[in-house]
């Protein structure tokens, strides 16, 4: 059974999956149906349809959030407990008791430096916080991170630096509607966020440019006026580049950046240094192409300080920021935005494209290692005093700032080798990092050292499939939480269906888990978002004004929600900025090579990246059958200039090899990739996983992993390619 059949038309909610949270009604599925016919056992008791009148997607859903309600079907989920055997060494089945027990006294024989938690985008705001509070006060552990680290935070950490603040859009999404000219860099929301191409195709019909930046001609591209093809981890070069054009030929908005900014002398000074001929060599951007992107962009800025229509936006999404400069990259691209005068004015700004469904408030409320609620910093008394106030604690007993994710990771297991500060028990809620972590060979190497593992997921992920104790949690549909999406709109998934008999809330597994361990924790999701928004009160992302009543009602509440601004903010930055003196920072930044660049051994670059009907790790999507068949497995990208000089046809198996790991997957052919360069998508676990070639090298402000680019070769598998003759 999967909930009470017909119990509800579950209303307004939002999809599963990713940080657009397109709204959708959920409709009961009777029982029966017109013709009499019973539904079959494990079908979901209610089905999806996009929601006309939620502004993001209009009703328009791509094939995830359309078949998302398979997800709460009892046959592709986790429906009990199960616990490693003793005996066997198989995970068998058990009681919530018996494997709550095991979970709390394997966490409790530890000391708490030697245990840690490994958060999630996806979980509720709820969660998210109460996963931060469950980590610092009932295991009392400073070892907390998640795998936003692995997403958005790159642009946090520059966002941060340059305004003071981290919303992904510091705008609505139907903005883009005003904007005449639009640089989209390192993102393919036509496959990674499909409805949101409405809002640029409405763009482009009024008039606007819109140009994207990628080594391959993606689907994206396909609908945009233009692309610029850069070499992968450049675009900082290419950034720079276009800030001293701007600069030559008089594009700047010079009272702009006298009135509202500070520190732009330097980054113009680093900026003189990228004249157009040393960029189109460093990035492979022809001159023209950058001339042509600067001046649309300064042109569409132009007619919006005159009162005509225009605007001009620079948007980004991982391709800029997956890289050990990526937090640099970020800040360049800022600064181009700074000097034309874009942030803060109507159809303007920069803005990063948040990924998965909770990416902005999984962000926000502390279960980032170095965070309390409200974005507030674990390393600030005051904060400090205030959240340990309201968790009814002493502010010296509150650990300090802990590893972030990869560095969490790299501490894992060990066995005998272990170091003095090694982590031996995991509690993992919200990630498959045996498939999404880079350098994943070592990674599961690690995670399989560790003395206890214990993964809470709806699905037996490969993670999950290696722990000593899984614990199945209740989905979007079937518990009230709320999500942060994109636009930094608070938004509110209520319960629609009661959760599969076998499964408990994640917010219940935290409550009596710290039962167990001598604490208290509530489970009621309203009464955690309540102590939520007193925590962030006066924060920086200020949730206090904000409750579920309100969303209920249906009212449209962005953070900023506190006492100084109870209906929220949807715009951010119209009149200053939340720095000290009320100004953006130019943040001067230098260009520099990747942490692993193509040598003799291994001369060509890995991308990778993401495809339309597979979700992050898969483990959801891969179990879906619609989805499953639209994109099978994993595949090499690779121009065919490439693949003639390797010997290597479409179809044909080609092993990737990188100092890490190696991959093998079928050859995909096409003009779209540059010949220089191979794209793999990292949905998949095996033979074809990608995050085993991947390098875990870390940007060191934002200490996110270079996804983007890293050193391989290639091999054609001999004997496998099909059809030779
Ligand atoms: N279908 C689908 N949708 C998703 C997801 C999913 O897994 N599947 N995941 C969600 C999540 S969590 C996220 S974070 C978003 C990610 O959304 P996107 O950032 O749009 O997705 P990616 O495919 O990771 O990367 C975007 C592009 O970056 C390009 N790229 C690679 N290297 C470089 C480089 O050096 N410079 C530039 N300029 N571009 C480069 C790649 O070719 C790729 O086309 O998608 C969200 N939506
Ligand atoms: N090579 C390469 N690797 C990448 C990337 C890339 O571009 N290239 N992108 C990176 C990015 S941007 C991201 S965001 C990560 C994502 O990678 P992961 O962190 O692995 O993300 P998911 O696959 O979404 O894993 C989430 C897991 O949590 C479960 N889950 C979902 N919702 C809930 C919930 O509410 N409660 C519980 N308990 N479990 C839940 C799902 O079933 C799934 O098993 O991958 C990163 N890895
Ligand atoms: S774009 Fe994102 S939120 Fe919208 S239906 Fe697809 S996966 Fe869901
Ligand atoms: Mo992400």
């Amino acid at each position: 059974m999967t909930g009470k059949r017909g119990t509800s038309d579950g209303g307004h909610s939002h999809c599963p999956y990713c940080a657009l949270q397109c709204g959708i009604d959920l409709i009961a599925v009777p029982p029966v149906d017109d013709r009499g016919a019973a539904a079959p056992e494990d079908a979901p008791a209610v089905r999806v349809a996009g929601r006309e009148d939620f502004p993001v997607n209009e009703g328009a859903l791509c094939g995830k959030g359309a078949s998302a309600a398979q997800l709460l079907s009892a046959r592709l989920r986790l429906t009990s407990p199960l616990v490693r055997d003793r005996r066997t060494a198989a995970l068998r089945p058990a009681t919530w008791d018996e494997a709550l027990d095991r979970v709390a006294r394997e966490l409790s024989a530890r000391d708490p430096r030697a245990v840690a938690v490994f958060g999630g985008g996806s979980l509720t705001n709820e969660k998210a916080y109460q996963l931060g509070r469950f980590a610092r006060t009932i295991l009392k552990t400073p070892n907390i991170d998640y795998n936003g680290r692995f997403c958005m935070s790159s642009a946090a950490a520059a966002q941060n630096r340059a305004f003071g603040m981290d919303r992904g859009l510091p705008f609505p999404v139907r903005d883009i509607r005003a904007a005449r000219a639009i640089l989209l860099v390192g993102a393919n929301p036509a496959e990674t966020m499909p409805p949101i191409m409405r809002h640029f195709a409405a763009a482009r019909e009024a008039g606007a440019v819109l140009i994207t930046v990628d080594p391959r001609r993606t689907r994206t591209a396909d609908q945009a006026d233009r692309h610029l093809q850069p070499v992968p981890g450049t675009d900082l070069a290419l950034a720079l580049g276009l800030l001293h054009l701007a600069v030559a030929e008089g594009l700047v908005d010079e009272q702009y950046v006298a009135r509202r900014t500070s520190g732009f002398d330097d980054a113009r000074r680093i900026a003189t240094g990228y004249w157009p001929e040393r960029v189109e060599r460093l990035t492979g951007v022809p001159v023209a192409a950058m001339h042509q992107t600067v001046h649309t962009l300064a042109d569409a800025a132009r007619a919006v300080r005159s009162g005509a229509p225009g605007g001009a936006m620079i948007l980004s999404a991982r391709g800029t920021e997956q890289h050990s400069k990526g937090t640099d990259t970020v800040n360049a691209w800022i600064n181009l935005a700074l000097a034309l005068g874009l942030p803060g004015r109507p159809g303007c700004g920069y803005g990063a494209l948040t990924g998965q469904g909770n990416g902005q408030g999984g962000r926000e409320h502390g279960q980032k290692s170095d965070q309390l609620p409200g974005y507030r910093r674990l390393d600030d008394p005051a904060a400090r005093e205030h959240v340990a106030a309201i968790w009814g604690v002493d502010p010296d007993e509150l650990p300090g700032p802990g590893p972030s994710a990869a560095e969490l990771l790299a501490r894992c297991g060990g066995g005998a080798q272990a170091g003095p500060d090694a982590i031996d028990a995991l509690l993992v809620m919200g990630s498959n990092l045996l498939v999404s972590a880079p350098g994943a060979v070592q990674t599961e190497e690690r995670l399989r050292s560790l003395g206890f593992l214990v993964v809470c997921d709806l699905v037996l992920s490969e993670t999950a499939e290696i722990a000593d104790v899984v614990l199945p949690a209740a989905q979007w549909a079937e518990e009230t939480g709320t999500m942060t999406n994109l636009e930094g709109r608070v938004l509110l998934r209520p319960a629609a269906i009661a959760p599969h008999p076998g499964v408990r809330t994640d917010l219940e597994i935290m409550a009596q888990l710290a039962g167990r361990l001598g604490g208290k924790l509530s489970a009621d999701p309203a009464e955690v978002f309540a102590e939520l928004g007193r925590a962030s009160a006066g924060g920086v992302a200020d949730y206090s004004a904000i409750s579920h009543e309100r969303l209920a009602r249906g009212e449209e509440l962005y953070w900023p929600c506190g006492e100084d601004s109870p209906g929220g903010t949807p715009r951010l930055f119209e009149d200053c900025f939340p720095t000290p003196d009320g100004r953006a920072r130019f943040v001067p930044v230098d260009f520099r090579v990747s942490a692993e660049e193509p040598d003799d051994q291994y001369p060509y670059r890995l991308t990778t990246g993401r495809v339309l009907s597979q979700y992050q790790s898969g483990a959801q999507t891969r179990r879906v059958d619609s989805l499953n068949q639209a994109a099978p497995e994993a595949f090499v990208e690779l121009h065919p200039d490439l693949a003639r000089d390797l010997g290597v046809e479409e179809g044909a198996t080609l092993s990737v090899i990188s100092r890490r790991g190696t991959a093998s997957a079928p050859a995909r052919l096409s003009r779209a990739i540059r010949p220089d360069t191979v794209f793999m998508p990292f949905h998949w676990p095996g033979a074809g996983r990608a995050n085993s070639l991947t390098n875990p090298a870390l940007d060191p402000t934002s200490k996110m992993p270079e996804f983007k680019t890293c050193a391989v070769r290639l091999e054609k598998t001999s004997g496998e390619a099909p059809c030779e003759g």
